[in-house]
């Protein structure tokens, strides 16, 4: 079978859209300019636009929160303008997903599903959350990072670009992405050594330096398991 045959029947989408709707699109400068994801962004496997709700306001002081109905601390986020970004910015085929609290617990099976869409529009929460109108009528989906209190949903956003983007088709080299696969197994990873062997008197394992590839394997095996068991036994029973 040619190469021409092989990508055309493994049918890889390139490029991802992803719109980002946040109060503060400075803290989004810096984090998506480097390394992995800046590659992605130069090389168009992945178009990011980062959007201010306060652009979506028609009055003067740009008033994007209000008071609770019935009474209570904080504010929340008004509906009109996140409904008219949301407006402008979705297509079709957007999945439009809410970055709060009480979204589902954001991990490695999310960030594989969310690759098979085309666009993704990310909707960061901000002083105490959505009026429940957007989480019913606007957004196909929530997401936390977890069970621990951010000012708001920026840096999430930002967690949950950096875990899709890599796993892009083209995004990692073939390196890269074989290694990713080989440790998604469920336990931890074993214990990594580099030279030299002997620093400043702490040894690099015996094992690792036999040459024994059997041996080597069978080690490591029982590393992953031991480190799993001690630090993640939650991992175990899944
Ligand atoms: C923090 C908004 C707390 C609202 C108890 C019940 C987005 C986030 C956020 C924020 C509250 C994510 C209250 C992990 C996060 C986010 C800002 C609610 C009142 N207390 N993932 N209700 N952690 N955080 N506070 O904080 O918008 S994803």
């Amino acid at each position: 079978m040619t190469a021409w045959h092989e990508s055309t029947l493994t049918e890889r989408r390139y490029k991802m859209k992803i719109d980002v709707l946040t109060l503060f699109p400075a803290m989004f400068a810096g984090p998506l300019d480097e390394s992995i994801v800046k590659r992605a962004r130069e090389t168009g496997l992945l178009d990011l636009k980062v959007h201010n709700l306060r652009d979506y306001t028609h009055d003067r002081h740009k008033t994007v929160d209000d008071k609770p109905f019935g009474g209570g601390p904080g504010m929340l986020l008004k509906p009109e303008p996140i409904f008219e970004a949301v407006d402008s910015l979705a297509r079709e085929k957007t999945r439009v997903i809410l970055l709060t609290p009480g979204g589902r617990t954001f991990d490695q099976a999310i960030a594989r599903e969310l690759t098979q869409y085309e666009h993704l529009l990310l909707v960061c929460g901000s002083y105490e959350g959505f009026d429940e109108r957007v989480r019913e009528h606007l957004a196909d989906d929530g997401l936390s990072i977890g069970d621990y209190v951010l000012t708001n949903g920026a840096l999430p956003a930002m967690v949950v670009i950096d875990a899709v983007t890599r796993l892009l088709p083209g995004v990692l080299g073939d390196d890269e992405s074989a290694r990713d696969e080989s440790f998604s197994h469920g336990w931890l990873e074993y214990p990594h050594y580099t030279r030299p062997a002997d620093f400043r008197g702490m040894k690099v394992p015996e094992v690792l330096l036999s040459g024994n590839h059997a041996e080597i394997a069978k080690w490591r095996v029982e590393q992953a398991k031991k480190r799993t068991k001690e630090r993640r036994p939650d991992l175990l029973n899944e």
